[in-house]
């Protein structure tokens, strides 16, 4: 085959001082950062839909892109050689593994059998692929939104029978992410919510999505399937309202239904801003609820209301991301998966480099400010302080259970007035978070 970026060289470490827009000043895979390597801290992960599928275009005009290893048609051959081209890129940028849905790597089939068909003879470049490679699957996933039976949702549909064929896709997708070693299959709500409660039975579309869930589940453990399952919370776009609309939202959907032992999050840094939510508020409902599984990594853009899906460059952002991720332990399965694409005029294949370097860098970057602030153990002094009054006497007795209302009026009925509050420091901790950057 021929190469599809020659005149692209292997994106090597050059350190902070390099000029080259070609090579990393932070990430450096082999380097430890609190004994564990960068690689395995990060778990850089690139899409498929966005990288290799999108044609960049927008609500007013076509896609731009250029990609000359394309013909030009939905072929299963040119689908293949797409797949081959995607491992080129993703072994030249060194990130150790990538996400795809079932029908962004092959096309879809006249019917079911045909679509499975499609899928088998790209999986069997993928596999060849990952072995030449060592490039993993993070996770798999099916796209269960953009074909039009799926138009009132998949497994929230009015149709039984889109269910049905939802049930038969995913099953499908299991099995290929099983075949590929995948280590997780992640559910996006695709069309799971509503653009009007009139028409709506909201109930009984929860019911389902749950059905739904433990479907996969139960066909997960028949096939043997181990990898971690994920959802992926977004408020709204495409429905007006999704069901899956935030990391507390879905952990609640998770608990009701009986699937909290069974699924983590996926958290993506654009859809909690969507949700009115910051990245860093994100990752701490999900963490604090033992459910903090993987990062779809990207950025939204302040001025716009969308799901702009920028890389991320900000490190601010990615600090406090890694920050919670080391508190809350660090990834097991999960990985920083760059769910992003290139503007619209970066249309080149080289943005595509320029891109995912400036993402893995910036994460990078924030992964040894937010160690650094953790050795440290500033921030950290400052919270234990601040919480210090439950740690000892009547706060410890209040969260050992040792007193009730009660009890607590007595006392406060003696005392008279609460203690004094202490100050949050607020802005000497801001400025002090400024200092490791
Ligand atoms: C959509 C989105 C999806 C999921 C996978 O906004 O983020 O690409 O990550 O289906
Ligand atoms: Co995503």
């Amino acid at each position: 085959m021929k190469a599809a970026f020659p005149e692209i060289e292997t994106i090597r470490f050059e350190g902070p001082e390099s000029k080259n827009p070609l090579a990393f000043r932070h990430y450096h895979a082999d380097e430890k950062v609190g004994g564990k390597t960068m690689r395995d801290h990060l778990r850089f992960s690139v899409v498929y839909w966005h990288t290799f599928r999108n044609p960049l275009a927008d609500p007013f005009g076509p896609g731009t892109a250029v990609r000359p290893w394309e013909d030009g048609t939905d072929s299963v051959e040119n689908a293949q050689n797409r797949a081959r081209v995607a491992f080129e890129f993703m072994q030249k940028l060194g990130n150790p593994y990538y996400a795809f849905h079932d029908r962004d790597v092959a096309p879809e089939g006249a019917n079911l059998a045909e679509s499975n068909r499609n899928l088998d003879a790209v999986v069997k470049v993928l596999k060849e692929e990952q072995q030449r490679t060592g490039i993993k699957l993070l996770w798999g996933t099916a796209n269960l939104f953009s074909n039009r039976r799926y138009m009132h949702g998949a497994a929230t549909s009015p149709n039984c029978e889109a269910f049905a064929f939802a049930a038969a896709q995913v099953k499908k997708a299991l099995d290929v992410t099983k075949e590929l070693g995948g280590q997780g299959y992640t559910f996006w709500g695709g069309r799971e919510g509503y653009q009007n409660l009139w028409n709506t039975n909201m109930k009984r579309e929860l019911e389902h999505l749950a059905k739904f869930l433990h479907m996969a589940v139960d066909y997960a453990k028949e096939i043997g399937f181990t990898g971690q399952f994920y959802i992926e919370p977004k408020p709204k776009e495409p429905t007006k309202h999704q069901y899956d609309a935030d990391a507390a939202a879905c952990c609640n959907f998770l608990r009701e239904y009986g699937l909290i032992d069974h699924l983590k999050l996926n958290l993506e840094t654009n859809h909690a801003t969507l949700a009115g939510h910051t990245m860093h508020h994100e990752m701490e409902v999900a963490g604090s609820s033992g459910v903090l599984g993987s990062i779809d990594a990207n950025t939204g853009d302040m001025l716009l209301g969308w799901d702009t899906d920028q890389f991320p460059t900000d490190i601010y952002l990615t600090t406090q991301c890694m920050y919670s991720l080391l508190k809350y332990g660090g990834f097991k399965t999960g990985g920083v998966n760059f769910d992003a694409k290139v503007r619209r005029e970066s249309f080149e294949p080289v943005d595509l480099f320029h891109a995912h370097i400036g993402g893995m860098d910036a994460f990078a970057h924030g992964l040894k400010i937010a160690h650094a602030m953790m050795a440290d153990g500033k921030l950290e002094g400052l919270l234990k302080e601040r919480y210090a009054s439950w740690d000892s006497g009547l706060g410890k007795e209040i969260e050992s259970g040792k007193q009730s209302f009660k009890s607590l009026e007595k006392i406060m009925l003696e005392k008279g007035d609460a203690a004094p509050n202490r100050s949050g420091r607020q802005e000497m901790i801001e400025n002090l978070i400024n200092t490791y950057l």
